[in-house]
């Protein structure tokens, strides 16, 4: 009674895997591997861990016989559609080697491993979690998993519950943090071993080795959907705006990825804005000329892309965003003084009194809800909650100054009326597309392939994913490989690199290409809702993005 009918029919969906997949594994190793850079201080700082081959499974072998192998779970950080399904892949991996395997999910998030709070997933358990989206069969968090002391109460539970392997999934900083607790354990010969699992809708855990991360394919689709109907609308009623936000805390590849299965009149891609210095005053300039131009062809509406992150990569905001960090920090004088300050208008102007000269000029001249809102709490790891930030508003308040001004001078005859949205949270727990289901599966049952052929520091990756999943290629790739140092908080850390928009990638030349024409004309592109049955070129299709970066 409490499940849809989709629920009901997905749940039966038996995800595709690859060939290599299905039978007896063979486990074949590469050449020694280096990181990306910094190679000197990575080997130093993961001894144990570096230079590991990469891993690729092939079909065939023995019928090997294995030890029951007791395995922890533990999702980590913002939801993105087919967790529940990397869940599976590792349950089904792992009791197909020997029935008597068990899977414990740690609750919460990291937290739930150090805290020593988790469940046995039994297959019950699992079955309404099948082909879902959503976190929600044992909850997600943020805890950083970096202090001695936490790695040593979470062994103190693995060795309670006999736990061989920990399979944790996350994006780049919880995949840093997996390898650095595989280190640990391997240098004190702990007998565990720790794994990662590549997940972010951000899709910015991305490099020579990881194809894509999982859930950035349904998320983008539903956004897509949603910004195809927009765009449906904007053309029937021909009089409004839009201007869409769309999730992504730094890298802007959902806008991009939206933008080229949509079309869309404007798209702002926040990695082109740093490369180009564009200040906000010429960015508002530039959708002004788009607009304007199209009110003089008659048409008063279109739809605009804004990227979330999109604040903190122009320059000046950036910097101004750096100061507030800094002067509002806990334990600082100007911190604590700002904390007892309660009126908004004596906060802006005690801001504005400690703002260097070019900061407090752009602080004063926000309007007042985005200054406010560039002042709220910074999340555990000191970042600008993006998200919660209005840009799509304020560009929308800049232009409606900025056309009015046109139009007293002539240069705009149009209308201009503004409809914001922000999707983000929409996209990050729908059902996974075939592609995650499938992927998401796939990556869960190479995982546990990792754990039986003895790895650890690895993450498990599956290749080729732009032909059918019975092609895929499975294997692990050690997490060092894709590490460089990078500076955090003050201090040089190892860490994986993340995969920002390229300027010079396959993705936005296309865009950069088509712009032009789909600013001016009115080319959209209406994908509607993700298919789970019907024709494979609707109901598998990947995305633009692998399939423009993949393209042989
Ligand atoms: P992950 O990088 O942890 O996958 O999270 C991605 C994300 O959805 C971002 O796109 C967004 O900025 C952020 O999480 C929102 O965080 P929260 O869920 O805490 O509101």
């Amino acid at each position: 009674m409490n499940i849809s009918a989709l629920q009901k029919a997905r749940a039966q969906y038996q995800p595709k895997l690859p060939k290599s997949l299905k039978g007896n594994v063979i486990v074949k190793e590469g050449n020694p591997t280096e990181s990306v850079a910094d190679q000197t201080e990575i080997k130093k700082l993961f001894p144990e861990t570096y230079g590991m081959p990469v891993v690729t499974f092939e079909e065939g072998g023995e019928n090997k016989k294995y030890a029951p192998m007791n395995v922890g779970v533990i999702l980590s950080g913002g939801q993105a559609p087919g967790g529940h399904n990397v869940i599976s892949g590792i349950f089904d991996g792992i009791k197909k080697l020997n029935p008597d395997s068990k899977l414990y999910g740690f609750l919460g998030g990291p937290g739930g491993m150090v805290k020593h709070n988790y469940c046995e997933i039994t297959a019950d358990f699992l079955a309404e979690y099948r082909n879902t989206g959503g976190f929600d069969i044992i909850g997600s968090g943020r805890t950083k998993l970096e202090t001695e002391e936490q790695f040593e109460k979470s062994l103190v539970i693995l060795k309670k519950l006999n736990i061989r392997a920990v399979v944790i999934i996350g994006g780049d900083d919880s995949n840093t943090n997996a390898c650095v607790l595989a280190e640990y354990y391997a240098s004190k010969k702990a007998g565990i071993q720790v794994l990662g699992c590549p997940k972010t809708i951000d899709g910015d855990l991305k490099n020579d080795m990881i194809e894509t991360s999982f859930g950035f394919d349904t998320a983008v689709k539903v956004y897509s959907e949603l910004i195809g109907n927009i765009e449906r609308d904007a053309n029937s009623a021909k009089k409004y705006w839009h201007f869409v936000k769309l999730m992504g805390r730094s890298a802007s590849h959902i806008g991009l990825e939206a933008a080229l299965e949509t079309h869309p009149n404007i798209t702002l891609i926040s990695e082109e804005v740093a490369a180009k210095k564009l200040t906000l005053n010429e960015i508002v300039d530039d959708m002004a000329a788009v607009i304007a131009k199209r009110a003089d062809n008659g048409n008063n509406f279109g739809v605009a892309l804004i990227p979330e992150g999109l604040v903190e990569f122009i320059p000046e905001m950036k910097t101004l965003i750096s100061e507030l960090n800094d002067v509002l920090a806990d334990g600082t004088e100007n911190g604590e003084k700002f904390k007892t300050i309660k009126n908004e208008k004596e906060r802006n102007k005690f801001l504005i009194g400690v703002l260097s000269e070019k900061s407090a000029a752009l602080y004063a001249f926000l309007p007042e809800r985005i200054s406010s809102e560039l002042t709220l709490e910074r999340d555990p790891h000191g970042n600008v909650q993006v998200s919660l930030i209005e840009t799509e508003k304020l560009l929308g308040d800049l232009l409606k100054d900025k056309l009015s001004k046109m139009k007293a001078e002539g240069k705009f005859s149009g209308k201009f009326k503004t409809q914001y949205h922000f999707f983000g949270y929409e996209g990050r727990c729908a059902a996974p597309s075939n592609f995650d289901a499938d992927y998401c599966y796939s990556l869960g049952c190479t995982a546990s392939n990792l754990v039986s052929a003895g790895k650890t520091g690895y993450m498990a990756i599956v290749r080729n994913t732009i032909a059918p999943a019975e092609q895929w290629i499975a294997g692990g790739v050690p997490i060092t490989m894709m590490m460089n140092m990078e500076k955090r908080n003050g201090n040089m850390k190892p860490v994986i690199r993340k995969a920002l928009v390229e300027l010079d990638g396959a993705p936005f030349k296309y865009f950069s290409e088509k712009r032009a024409e789909w600013a001016i004309e009115t080319s959209f592109v209406y994908p509607g809702p993700i298919q789970y049955w019907g024709p494979s070129e609707v109901c598998d299709r990947t995305t633009v993005t692998l399939q423009l970066e993949h393209k042989k």
